[in-house]
């Protein structure tokens, strides 16, 4: 009998470039294994979820990346090679520092003898100039892959594809899984051709999507580190779902958070633990990054794991 994943997979297409995402996947991949680096899969942003197969209108999330893309550089940091499974158009690593105006007001424009110049404003040199060497640095090293989806099957193709290509690590991949997935869906065969008419109100059924960490943990990429994030907006219900998560899906670590404290508060549960990070006035005035401290907390947790691993291996 197939399970729910094969039927989704069976039933969705991959998005029209998959072929060329898993080639470049693989030879991300094969390249960082043979170097024996450590590596982490960070998903970030939401998914949208078409209501049409021309699509026009869609559901989506509030998601804008910002958790993904600022865990990305601190991975870098960290030395690991990254993956920056990402939504089309949400945040990116270090150009997330100079989004949309702020870019533009960095620079200056001069118009001399038909020679036209633009610089960078003094005082914003100091600003940009760390932030291009890490990016420039990171692209010379070939650090990171930079892989984008949009629709909610486009990211269960790619997740799969990613974790295929990952396997090989065994202990020494994490995967980070911060993006804001879908929960439902309308299957294929239900949905409508043609743009929805606005005669009368449509009649919208949304199907549960297959839960994809119970195979991501136990048949894809069973050795890795994978931390999966909760996000609730009633506190009651936030470390209970949390523990049910690690019950059901048998992974290392939830990280749950709160829609609306979600950049200064967080919660790492654990099989054995939990325990929060929270960022002061302080800090936030100060602009320090709360993904700082969880991508630090992550690293130390998934070294523990390689070097009890490889004790056990020892004895
Ligand atoms: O992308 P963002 O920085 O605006 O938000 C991050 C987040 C809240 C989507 C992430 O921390 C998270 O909780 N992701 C999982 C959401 C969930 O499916 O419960």
């Amino acid at each position: 009998m197939a399970t729910n994943w094969e039927e989704f997979y069976a039933t969705n297409l991959p998005p029209t470039d998959f072929e060329d995402n898993r080639i470049i996947l693989k030879e991300f991949c094969d390249r960082h294994y043979k170097l024996g680096n450590k590596i982490a899969l960070i998903t970030s942003g939401g998914t949208t979820v078409p209501l049409e197969h021309n699509t026009v209108r869609f559901v989506d999330n509030f998601s804008a990346g910002t958790r993904g893309s600022a865990s990305a550089e601190y991975f870098l940091e960290h030395g690991y090679s990254v993956i920056f499974m990402h939504r089309l158009k949400s945040l990116e690593p270090f150009t997330r520092h100079f989004n949309g105006q702020k870019f533009m007001d960095m620079l200056d424009l001069q118009e001399k003898n038909g020679h036209t110049t633009i610089t960078v404003k003094p005082d914003s040199v100091d600003v940009l100039a760390p932030v291009l060497a890490r990016y420039k640095q990171t692209i010379e090293n070939g650090m990171i892959l930079y892989i984008s989806f949009t629709s909610l099957a486009d990211y269960l193709w790619l997740l799969r594809a990613s974790c295929e290509c990952l396997a090989c690590f065994g202990r020494n991949a994490i995967l980070y899984l911060a993006a804001a997935v879908s929960d439902f869906y309308i299957p294929p065969n239900e949905m409508a051709t043609h743009k929805l008419q606005s005669e009368q109100p449509p009649n919208i059924s949304l199907k549960l999507v297959p839960k994809m960490l119970s195979s991501v943990v136990n048949i894809w990429v069973p050795q890795a580190y994978v931390v999966s994030f909760k996000l609730e907006t009633d506190e009651n219900l936030l470390i209970s779902k949390a523990r049910q998560a690690l019950v059901k899906y048998k992974h290392k670590l939830v990280i749950a958070n709160m829609l609306q404290t979600r950049k200064q508060r967080v919660i790492f549960v654990t099989p054995e633990e939990s325990f929060e990070i929270n960022l002061t006035r302080e800090q936030i005035h100060h602009g320090v990054e709360i993904e700082d401290s969880i991508v630090a907390n992550v690293v130390e947790r998934h070294s523990e794991m390689i070097q009890s691993t490889n004790s056990h291996k020892k004895k």
